[in-house]
This record gives C-alpha cells, sequence and structure tokens, in this order.
C-alpha cells in the first residue's frame, strides 16, 4: 500500500497540483487528446513558451520531459513528456514509456514539487494498450517513490472509466498504491 500514489477520476486541467504532466508529441506544438485539453485551458502562454523551446531545442525526443509554466491551469506547471507511439511492442515501447514517466518524476523532483498529475500516457492517440500502460505507469512510479522524497504525492488522473477500473486492479495486484 503507496500511502504517496493515489488514482483520481476526472480532468487533468482541474487538478491544483504543483505540476501536470501533458502527454505530448515530439514538435511540442500542441495536438489533439489530453495535449489540447491542457492548451485549451491553459491559453496562449502556454504555446508561446512551448514555442520558444522547440525553437531552442528543437522539441522534445521521445522518452524525455520539459518543464514549463502552467498559463491560466490551476498547477504551478507543465511537465511535457512524450510518451512512444504504439508499433506492436518490439520498438522499445516498454521502455520509452518508463523514460517518460521517470524523466517527468526526475523533474518534479529536481524543483521539489509536493504533488504532480499524470494522464494516461500514450493510451489515447498513440494506442498503447491500456493495461499494459497501466502495469508500467504503477511500477515505474512506485520505484520512484521507494528511492526519493520528492514528488511527495503522485496523482494517476483517469479521464475514461477503463484506464480507472485498470489502475486499480493492477494496484491491488501489486498492492503498491493507496
Ligand atoms: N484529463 C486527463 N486525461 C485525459 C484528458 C484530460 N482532460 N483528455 C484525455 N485524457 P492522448 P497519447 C486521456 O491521446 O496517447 C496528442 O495529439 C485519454 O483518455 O491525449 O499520449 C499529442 O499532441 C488517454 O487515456 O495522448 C500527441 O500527438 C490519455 O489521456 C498524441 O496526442 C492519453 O491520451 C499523444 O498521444
Amino acid at each position: 500500500m503507496h500511502s504517496r500514489l493515489r488514482i483520481i477520476q476526472g480532468d487533468i486541467t482541474r487538478q491544483q497540483a504543483d505540476a501536470i504532466v501533458n502527454a505530448a508529441n515530439s514538435s511540442l506544438l500542441g495536438g489533439g487528446g489530453v495535449d489540447g485539453a491542457i492548451h485549451r485551458a491553459a491559453g496562449p502562454a502556454l504555446l508561446a513558451e512551448c514555442r520558444q523551446l522547440a525553437a531552442s531545442r528543437g522539441g522534445c525526443p521521445t522518452g524525455e520531459a520539459v518543464l514549463t509554466g502552467a498559463g491560466n491551469l490551476p498547477a504551478r506547471a507543465v511537465i511535457h513528456t512524450v510518451g512512444p507511439v504504439w508499433r506492436g511492442g518490439g520498438q522499445g515501447e516498454a521502455e520509452l514509456l518508463a523514460s517518460a514517466y521517470n524523466n517527468s518524476l526526475r523533474l518534479a523532483a529536481e524543483h521539489r514539487f509536493a504533488t504532480i498529475a499524470f494522464p494516461a500516457i500514450s493510451t489515447g492517440i498513440y494506442g498503447y494498450p491500456k493495461a499494459a500502460a497501466a502495469a508500467i505507469a504503477l511500477r515505474t512510479i512506485s520505484q520512484f517513490l521507494q528511492q526519493h522524497d520528492y514528488p511527495q504525492q503522485v496523482w494517476l488522473v483517469c479521464f475514461d472509466e477503463e484506464s480507472y477500473r485498470l489502475y486499480r486492479q493492477h494496484s491491488e495486484q501489486s498492492d503498491d498504491v493507496g
């Protein structure tokens, strides 16, 4: 039972966390899904900052993460990470998905953020099978929390009922989550 990990149902754009994580793409210039929702709610200041980052560092490779402000969102910061596109599982997808979680958590730890909220990275437009992705998310986050004091709390924010059910199931199996 990991008391620092919470599974909740809801909209990540409404979360008052120190950082919310965006399931972005390598261009950092916005898109659909949770990325579109975050940019709509944050307003133009976020896109302007992303454009600057895209120009200065050429975007964000798959598995890596970058930090920006949060515009009009109730969160303080947005961590943009890029999950893998599902291509059948033989293209390093599992490692890249774990890296996306780990690098986001590392940024939160560096900035001493108390709370970070994640969507189910790669499980929408990028097609990663939801059950396999849930297992990786829970395992990666649990391992990180065992080794670090920050972030103090991680929220897994499930937009859809299926993700919520899968996270609950996997957490009961691994007995890691409160
Ligand atoms: N709050 C929380 N979760 C959400 C929300 C929300 N408001 N909206 C959707 N989700 P996706 P990906 C869930 O497609 O698969 C974009 O175009 C959704 O139900 O947003 O990583 C980017 O620019 C799903 O479980 O991200 C990239 O091009 C999860 O968020 C590409 O999509 C992820 O779905 C990234 O694809």
